[in-house]
């Protein structure tokens, strides 16, 4: 059966020379009989959006070649219950310590993802010395041709009721694509949702970590910093979180 890839990107005063305000993204992998639903579900995404209302919408889609579809686990899930900012962030250090970021990759994150108002994909970081690995400035790496499979995803939800929230399900299928990448050390993540300032640090070893409050509600900044090995081939890195297409499950 022909699978579809789909990617939709929102954003606001898109004449502007810089392309506007992010406003929202969206990914997903659907068979021909469920298009219309999933592009009805990134649609809604794109219009009901605490960041702005969006004046160009994007979606695209396109037919994915591969026959065999690998399948990931999605990552184990753990919750740390935070209760300001600062002891957020330092919950998020020590879990990026542990996966062995170094320090100073860890500052240099934490300054980009800071003072990003505007980033749409993620930001490549050397785990080691902090250097950005990518060239793609404010457009970053978008990951895509991710999606969970229909099924494992309605176990996955009985067993964790407390995360209803599509946000989140999207958020660990992206992760867990990441995580499985060669070269990938660990992820830094907080939304650039004025209005939801739960992040989250996620590693092949961690797993996906959620922390209450990344950052301060009503601030505008977020995004994603991967941090990667010295040795990583960003080429072939980037070809494989935007083009690849796994299921979750
Ligand atoms: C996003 O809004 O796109 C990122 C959400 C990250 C956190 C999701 C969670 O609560 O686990």
């Amino acid at each position: 059966e022909p699978l579809y890839s789909l990617r939709m990107r929102a954003a606001e005063g898109r004449a502007h020379e810089d392309g506007g305000l992010h406003i929202s993204g969206g990914e997903r992998l659907s068979t021909r009989e469920e298009l219309e639903e999933a592009v009805s579900a990134l649609l809604r995404k794109a219009l009901h959006h605490s960041r702005g209302t969006a004046d160009f919408i994007n979606i695209a889609i396109e037919k994915v070649a591969q026959e065999e579809i690998p399948v990931l686990a999605p990552l184990p899930i753990s919750t740390y219950c935070t209760t300001s900012v600062q002891a957020g962030r330092k919950q998020a250090a020590d879990l990026l310590r542990q996966s062995s970021v170094s320090d100073a990759a860890i500052e240099r994150g934490f300054e980009i993802l800071t003072s990003s108002y505007n980033l749409r994909g993620a930001v490549l970081l050397d785990s080691q010395s902090g250097e950005r690995m990518d060239t793609r400035g404010t457009k970053g790496v978008r990951v895509s041709r991710m999606d969970w499979e229909r099924m494992s995803h309605a176990i996955w939800k009985k067993r964790q009721p407390l995360l209803e929230s599509v946000r989140v399900s999207e958020a660990v299928a992206l992760a867990t694509k990441v995580a499985s990448a060669a070269g990938t050390v660990a992820e830094l993540c907080w939304s650039d949702d004025p209005e939801y300032s739960t992040g989250y640090v996620s590693s092949p070893t961690k797993g996906y970590c959620r922390i209450f409050h990344l950052k301060e509600e009503g601030e505008l900044s977020g995004g994603r910093i991967f941090f990667v090995t010295a040795e990583t081939n960003i080429a072939d890195y980037i070809e494989y979180l935007e083009k690849m297409p796994v299921w979750i499950g």
